[in-house]
């Protein structure tokens, strides 16, 4: 009997998707890749492109990415650091100047060989980041210490030619971000900028995309190779298990300034060498909002960076007045752009409430407001929350501060629910086997270490499997205590730290 009534259900699930093209055919917990998919084309956000690991990011995307832009853009302003745009590409003289860092890189390098029909006499490459393109103008502009410091930013797409399972927004062939790049005349002043940086990095996620991170500091088998210590905020997606690098804020060194002899008179009229600084955020924070917050009706939106924060529904019923409550959708959508929301109205006569719930659920908007005929009699809205359903009535009267309000509840309930999931994952070990459990059982593991590479890399050859290698994905800056006499859970060492571990992306 249960059986026959759950096949029912399904069978009129799978007939109401195949007449609204609306729902989704696989669940978070049950096919994550699948589901991942699923939801970024159907919440319009990607379309698959004939090129593998390439996707259109369609206007629902924009939107996001251009929120954190105007944020991020605005901070570095304030930083006194300034945009400027190189070209795309890159002569294989240059890059190789590169070469010890780019050995590992190489394969992933694209390269422009022809054009039409004939060869190019030097092949051409694509920037798959920007050192190697900035840096010699770094060594023509600088000169003195009046040059310095030189801190330059820019919003520009790279190529990194993957061959490892390409994901939307996650590992895509080519992919937007911002790179900073910073020239001082100090350690001092290098060192403060990449703690600055990394802040701003945590409130991208934090703040606008409601997603906790831990910032912490690189192991050096993980920094940037080309760099002398690397920093980074680091998330976590429960439903697989890995730990994913969000950001990161590199401090280079004098590691560049060696090789593209980035040199400067200092005030004591002798020649120095310039201290820099590397870092950068990508679309790939969309990816990790969609993987943290998503659920079985698709995506959900933290109100900071949807691109509509309330959609506004008509709700026409028989005989009632259809024009009074179109008009009463129209002027609420009004009233809440006037007080600053991203509100819309969808007026469309061809599709039916219950058709516009699912679409708008799916396309993860936080807040939705249905105004039907008793609504307009009573004078108020019926609002319902997209993260945990509740609804509720709200008089016209208290729209504009009852949304703010909500919108408000809901940024902070999605922060604390995925702060909640994450902490749920987190497994303190002190031990070789209680470390493999915890692996086994998909954690984000702490665990007391020796710091040692040799130790890492036997750690990563011992984890070593189908579903990848565990390694280090940071230490912690806020660090537990660490009890004297503690020992590394993985060569069993004096332990230095408490360290991050996990499988990651
Ligand atoms: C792929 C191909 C060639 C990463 C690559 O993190 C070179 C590279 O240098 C490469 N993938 N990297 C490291 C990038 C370091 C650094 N660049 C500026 C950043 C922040 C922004």
């Amino acid at each position: 009997m249960a059986t026959a009534n759950a096949n029912t259900k399904g069978a009129r699930k799978k007939e109401v998707k195949k007449e609204t093209g609306l729902g989704l055919t696989y669940k978070k917990n049950e096919n994550f890749g699948d589901w991942y998919s699923e939801v970024v084309v159907n919440s319009e956000m990607i379309e698959y492109y004939d090129i593998s690991g390439c996707y259109i990011l369609r206007p629902w995307t924009m939107t996001i990415w251009e929120v954190l832009q105007t944020f991020f853009d605005a901070e570095i302003k304030k930083m006194n650091i300034k945009n400027a745009y190189f070209p795309l590409f890159v002569t294989e003289n240059v890059l190789q100047k590169e070469k010890d860092h780019i050995e590992g890189f190489a394969p992933e390098v694209a390269w422009v060989t022809k054009s039409g029909q004939s060869e190019l006499e030097i092949p051409i490459a694509i920037r798959p980041t920007s050192e190697t393109v900035m840096y010699p103008y770094f060594s023509k502009w600088i000169r003195g210490h009046r040059d310095l410091p030189l801190k330059l930013n820019q919003w520009c797409n790279v190529v990194r030619w993957e061959f490892s399972h390409p994901t939307p927004f996650i590992r895509s062939r080519e992919f937007l971000w911002q790179e900073g790049h910073t020239a001082f005349a100090t350690q001092a002043e290098a060192d403060q900028e990449v703690l600055e940086i990394l802040e701003l990095y945590r409130k991208i996620y934090e703040e606008f995309l409601a997603i906790p991170v831990v910032k912490g500091r690189k192991s050096e088998l993980e920094k940037f190779a080309g760099g002398y210590y690397t920093t980074s905020v680091e998330a976590f997606i429960p439903n697989t298990g890995r730990g994913i690098q969000g950001a990161t804020s590199h401090c280079l060194g004098q590691n560049f300034a060696k090789m593209f002899q980035i040199n400067f008179e200092n005030d004591k009229g002798e020649k120095a060498m310039v201290w820099q600084n590397s870092w950068a955020y990508s679309t790939r924070t969309i990816g990790v909002m969609v993987m943290v917050h998503g659920d079985d009706k698709g995506l959900v939106l933290p109100p900071k960076v949807a691109s509509v924060q309330v959609i506004v529904i008509p709700v026409p019923f028989k005989d009632a007045n259809t024009d009074a409550i179109f008009s009463a959708c129209s002027s609420t959508v009004q009233a809440l752009r006037e007080a600053g929301f991203r509100a819309e109205a969808d007026l469309r006569d061809n599709y039916s409430p219950g058709w516009k719930y699912s679409h708008w659920e799916m396309k993860g908007v936080p807040l939705r407001i249905e105004i039907g005929p008793k609504d307009l009699a009573n004078n108020q809205v019926r609002v319902v929350r997209r993260d945990n359903g509740a609804k509720s009535d709200i008089p016209m009267g208290n729209l504009v501060e009852k949304v703010k309000e909500i919108l408000s509840s809901i940024q902070e309930c999605l922060f604390n629910a995925a702060k909640q999931k994450r902490d749920a994952c987190i497994k303190v070990v002190n031990t070789w086997d209680e470390f493999i459990a915890a692996l086994n059982d998909k954690k984000m593991i702490l665990a007391p270490w020796c710091d040692e590479e040799e130790v890492e890399k036997d750690v990563k050859a011992r984890t070593k499997g189908e579903l990848g290698a565990a390694k280090s994905l940071c230490t912690p800056f806020d660090q537990p205590r660490l009890p004297e006499g503690t020992l590394c859970f993985a060569s069993g060492k004096p332990a230095k730290k408490w360290t991050y571990w996990g499988r990651s992306y």
